[in-house]
């Protein structure tokens, strides 16, 4: 069955990167070690059919949520907005219901960025975009600031074709990396900054010197702000990323909250899923002498 529908259904909503992949996937030899923040390890990685009994197909959106800024900040642009782990869920709800409307018998499951499923390769099977040497995966138009989510569908939708487009590897990532994640070309999530701002606990001196590179307390932007496949990217068109945004945490203001009203305060933020302290911590890490 087309899609063309659906498609057009989401470009009403103002998703314009919607494509289709097939839930029979072609399992790579990755033989990484996964980051203990992922969900799924190995196979599960890519067996969609493990979450949604005869799926057939995977729908596969992209979020586009590149805001540029002039303001100092110390928050990752990715955590800048509503957290968008809900906005995705949001857009997600409405694009099954279309999908059971058409097709009444039809079931689903909805993925935003926590299943097991690796996200970055469904969106490159379902023909948006290709995978840079920065890791992340790169659409033509809005460059590597997009979220990927995904619907799982039992309607056998024809799938699109992986674009033959690919990373011009110019090597601005790997020289920008503030823990040199890409050495040898691979990438290494122990000295990523945006891992060690997440890590729980006390953190060593060569980690919190990775962590001190940059203003971020939280993610890390360095390889997406250098690359050449973000130059000239559009301001998202969602709208939803565009308001509401919060560039600074100070500390005065986190120490003068309990956790209950943090978690208030800051519960529908992507920066908060690991609490208050972590924040704190890094916070402290900034100015602390080594
Ligand atoms: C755990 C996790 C992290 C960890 C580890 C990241 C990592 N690269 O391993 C940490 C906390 C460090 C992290 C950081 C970030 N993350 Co993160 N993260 C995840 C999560 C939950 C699992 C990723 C994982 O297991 N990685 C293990 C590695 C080996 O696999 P991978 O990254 O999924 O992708 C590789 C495979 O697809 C592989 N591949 C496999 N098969 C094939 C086949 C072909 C043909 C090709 C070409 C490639 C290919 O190539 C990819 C690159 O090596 C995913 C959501 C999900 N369910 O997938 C989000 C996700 C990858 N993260 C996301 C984001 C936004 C980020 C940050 C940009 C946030 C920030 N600003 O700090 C950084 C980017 C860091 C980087 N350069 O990768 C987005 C990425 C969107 C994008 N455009 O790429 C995702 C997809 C969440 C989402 N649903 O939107 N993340």
């Amino acid at each position: 069955m087309d899609s063309n529908r659906l498609k057009k259904y989401a470009r009403s909503l103002g998703l314009d990167c919607l494509g289709i992949t097939s839930s029979e996937l072609i399992i790579p030899a990755e033989g990484k070690k996964i980051c203990p923040l992922a969900a799924g390890q190995g196979i599960e990685r890519y067996t969609p059919q493990a979450l949604l009994k005869n799926c057939r197909a995977v729908i596969v959106v992209l979020f586009p949520y590149y805001v540029p800024t002039a303001e100092p900040s110390n928050l990752s642009i990715y955590t800048q907005s509503l957290d968008y782990h809900l906005i995705i869920q949001n857009y997600l709800k409405l694009l099954q219901h279309f999908m059971e409307q058409e097709y009444p018998q039809s079931n689903h499951y909805l993925c935003a960025d926590t299943s097991p499923l690796c996200d970055r390769y469904l969106a490159h099977q379902a023909g948006l975009g290709f995978i840079g040497d920065n890791n992340c995966f790169i659409h033509p138009i809005y460059g590597s600031y997009c979220f990927i989510g995904s619907l799982l569908t039992t309607v056998p939708l024809i799938p699109d074709k992986p674009l033959t487009k690919e990373c011009f590897h110019c090597g601005a990532c790997r020289k920008i990396c503030p823990g040199n994640c890409f050495i040898n070309s691979d990438y290494n999530y122990e000295c990523c900054k945006s891992y060690l701002t997440q890590k729980k606990g006390d953190l060593t001196p060569p980690e919190i010197a990775i962590i001190k590179k940059t203003s971020l307390i939280f993610g890390c932007d360095e390889c997406q702000r250098v690359c050449p496949h973000n130059r000239y990217i559009p301001i998202t068109p969602i709208s939803e990323f565009r308001k509401d945004r919060i560039l600074q945490l100070r500390r005065t203001e986190l120490l003068s909250l309990t956790n209950t009203q943090f978690r208030r305060t800051y519960g529908n933020r992507a920066f908060a899923w690991r609490g208050k302290s972590i924040l704190l911590r890094n916070l402290e890490y900034m100015d602390k002498e080594l």
